[in-house]
């Protein structure tokens, strides 16, 4: 894979610099964690990955929790810079390199609201109140509890948010704008998500999150992130 150096613009101390720090990646085995590898394979940046896993104490340990005191991966060390949310980390890497550059619209005021509405909804309504509600009553019910009256009905709400936003991604090459994005790589994991746990995934999004599956970068970084 080669380094986005030349491309680069990276700021450290308001100052541009063409080199870039080697990026290490904490954290493996999740959806949070996938996001993170396969944008950064998206870009073709090289990068160290330590592969450490939810629920393993591996986040626990003096090492990580200096870097993360949330104990929680995927984070991000870039030089002196730590990112985390994995969210935050994928808008780091767009900004660190160009590889996959902004069209006029995604540059635009209305594009950019549109880019915030889009995240707000894909981390609040479907992931955080939906999807991670079942997966803490649901395979986590060791630890957080069995709730079954809450699974069903944070299944059903995925299913609501979803069928709301069919038609903004049926049909369309990308979520945002003419190229993808990292809101692409949030709304495939969310389907691949939400089938896992038996949601409903409307038959018109079939071929866009069959695109987004066959994409080199997502079976590379899926293999990396769920076999290590
Ligand atoms: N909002 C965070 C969520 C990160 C998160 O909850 N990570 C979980 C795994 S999905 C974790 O690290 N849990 C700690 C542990 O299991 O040890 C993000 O998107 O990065």
């Amino acid at each position: 894979m080669s380094h986005c150096k030349t491309e680069i613009q990276y700021r450290t101390s308001n100052k541009l610099v063409d080199t870039v720090n080697k990026l290490i990646v904490w954290g493996v085995g999740t959806t949070r964690t996938l996001r993170v590898h396969w944008m950064l394979h998206e870009l073709e940046i090289e990068y160290e990955t330590r592969a450490i896993g939810p629920r393993t104490g591996e986040t626990q340990t003096e090492e990580f929790k200096s870097l993360n005191p949330k104990q929680k991966i995927p984070a991000l060390i870039d030089g002196d810079l730590v990112v985390t949310e994995s969210a935050a980390i994928m808008r780091h890497l767009r900004r660190i390199c160009d590889r996959l550059p902004y069209d006029q619209y995604q540059q635009s005021v209305a594009g950019l609201a549109e880019y915030d509405e889009w995240l707000s909804f894909m981390l609040m309504e479907l992931d955080a109140t939906s999807l991670y509600v079942v997966r803490r009553h649901g395979d986590l019910s060791g630890i957080y509890g069995e709730a079954e009256n809450a699974v069903t009905s944070s299944i059903a709400y995925f299913e609501r948010m979803l069928n709301s936003v069919v038609d903004r991604v049926a049909d369309k090459e990308f979520i945002w704008g003419t190229t993808f994005s990292e809101l692409d790589i949030h709304m495939a994991i969310l389907l691949d998500w939400g089938g896992y746990v038996g949601a409903g995934i409307p038959d018109r999004l079939s071929d866009y999150h069959d695109r987004m599956k066959s994409r080199p970068a997502y079976k590379t970084a899926s293999e990396l992130n769920f076999s290590a």
